[in-house]
């Protein structure tokens, strides 16, 4: 039933590297000859992916966290933290974004209309045509936009080709900032400049380049091209800040394979922090509403580093977590630096070696990324329990008690021998779906006994905007949301009095449940179809 995991017995891992470093080496007297030499190459091969494999299980076998090696050395590109750009580099991301608004009035067809802001929102999707109802103009916070539609060949090939709720999203993100960035290159003059990221996990303001109006270059004040309106208020304000559960990775980390790993972060951080930047969640602002969100300069950073996040993650192990299958093959079409219609394969763009960019610092990436001991074990629940039938969300605070019957007490708490440890404990909330959008996000805690309560995630509706799923209610079926409760569980201690709640949020820091809790929409109906715990 179980894979094997990749732990190695210790005397194992001694007599490898008691293995003389020289040993490949021709031996003394010997003549190198072609045949030495491919057998060389070969005893080299191995040492290079026994080095790898090493590594992986010596941090398996350490337990549940894993140090990231380091990284390789940086190629020229390298994208780095907004917060962290030079006078000179934020001068020629804010030139690159001045210039592509500018193209945005250039006549359809042409080289330079292609490369303007508003055709690479359109790329993602837009408001009307054959994309998305073009009612969703009068969402709040749309001013400034107008309802597109694509006439010309490049156009009907590229725009609203965005992946949202698909195995494609990261892959598709991944190859779209990339042509972003050699567009955004070319209008800036600059050939140095790269995207930076987001960081929104250790600092959940919008930067201050982004809020600024204006700027201040050689004598003349100018209107900030990084820059949006459509934004919570607070966040343009500096006053408040992205809540860290909408911009934790931690839950989207925890997961060991591709598919699970790209539905999790598309709803955490991904989504979480779309619906939080808008004005009034989801599908609010251009942030909070997927045939928008590519008219905020902010978006493309947002982007940037959901995709420095799966680099952190892949580079775990990429052999075993980069997609594979019939994703690889599917093909793309973007428009390149220079106003060219390209078409590209999956396979040619999954990595940042193949792209030849790279993230400063490491990546940033969470030093210690926590990965379950599991690790190579198939994702396939080994147990499923039903906690809680249909809920009705209320107006406030939703409490659930969720059961959980002595017998799944039992097999949480013991030990599967292959593993030497106890299952993961994973909550899966089925069938979400709402009549309206509800206009906020909800947070997700267990609470115990005595009012003790641990936050195991957030829950947003991004994704019910994407073109794909523009229609009431949401279709979840790919991914339902999930959370890793193992820590929650074992925190709360073992009273079987567990309660599920689900709290109205904003997604900022120092808004009240009961202030956020206003905001929902009294038509919006949110349910879920049922509560169940996976072991895994
Ligand atoms: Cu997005």
């Amino acid at each position: 039933m179980f894979v094997r995991t990749s732990i190695i017995p210790a005397f194992m891992l001694a007599a490898v590297f008691a293995f003389p470093v020289a040993a490949h080496a021709a031996p003394e007297g010997e003549v190198s000859t072609d045949a030495t030499r491919a057998r060389d190459a070969r005893i080299d091969a191995f040492f290079a992916r026994a080095t790898a494999e090493l590594r992986v299980a010596a941090a398996d076998a350490l337990g549940d966290a894993l140090v990231l090696a380091p990284p390789p050395p940086p190629p020229a590109m390298q994208r780095v933290s907004i917060t962290s750009l030079t006078a000179a580099q934020l001068l020629s991301l804010r030139k690159g974004f001045a210039q592509m608004r500018a193209w945005n009035s250039q006549p359809h067809g042409s080289a330079n209309y292609k490369r303007s802001l508003v055709y690479w929102a359109n790329m993602h999707a837009y408001i009307g045509g054959a994309c998305s109802a073009a009612s969703g103009i009068n969402n709040q916070g749309m001013s400034g936009l107008s309802t597109q539609n694509a006439t010309t060949p490049d156009e009907l090939a590229t725009w609203c080709t965005c992946e949202h709720g698909t195995s494609q999203f990261l892959t598709w993100h991944r190859m779209y900032i990339y042509y972003f960035e050699q567009v955004l290159r070319a209008a800036s003059g600059d050939a140095t400049l790269t995207l930076p990221f987001w960081d929104y996990e250790t600092d959940g303001h919008v930067p201050a380049s982004y809020r600024a109006t204006k700027y201040f270059y050689r004598g003349l004040t100018r209107a900030n091209p990084l820059y949006e309106k459509n934004r919570q208020a607070q966040l343009n304000a500096g006053t408040a800040a992205l809540d860290p559960a909408v911009t934790s990775p931690s839950n989207a980390m925890s997961k060991t394979s591709y598919g699970p790993f790209n539905g999790a972060i598309e709803q955490t951080p991904h989504g979480a922090v779309h619906c939080a930047t808008g004005v009034a969640g989801c599908p609010t602002g251009y942030m909070g509403y997927v045939p928008s969100a590519g008219n905020d300069p902010i978006f493309y950073s947002h982007h940037a580093n959901i995709d420095r996040l799966y680099e952190c993650w892949l580079r775990v192990k990429p052999s075993s977590r980069l997609p594979t299958g019939s994703i690889l093959t599917a093909q793309f079409s973007f428009i390149d630096g220079t106003g060219n219609l390209v078409t590209r394969t999956v396979s040619d763009m999954l990595t940042t070696q193949q792209l030849g960019y790279s993230y400063a610092g490491g990546g940033g990436c969470p030093l210690r990324i926590r990965f379950p001991i599991k690790w190579l074990l198939e994702e396939k629940p080994i147990h499923i329990y039903e906690l809680a039938g249909p809920v009705r969300f209320a107006a406030g605070t939703t409490r659930v008690p969720i059961r959980i019957t002595p017998d799944a007490r039992r097999a949480m708490l013991t030990a599967i021998p292959e593993r030497g440890a106890p299952p993961r404990q994973q909550l899966v909330l089925d069938g979400l779906a709402f009549d309206e959008p509800p206009g906020v996000l909800y947070k997700v805690y267990l609470e115990g006994a005595g009012g003790k309560r641990q936050l195991v995630g957030v829950l947003n509706f991004f994704n019910a905007t994407a073109p794909k799923h523009n229609m009431p209610g949401m279709d979840m079926k790919a991914e339902p949301p999930s959370f890793d409760v193992t820590d929650a569980l074992k925190a709360l201690g073992s009273g079987d009095e567990v309660k599920l709640a689900l709290e109205p949020s904003t997604g900022l820091t120092g808004v009240s449940p009961e202030a956020a809790a206003r905001q929902v929409n009294p038509k919006a109906n949110v349910r879920i179809g049922a509560v169940r715990m996976e072991l895994h």
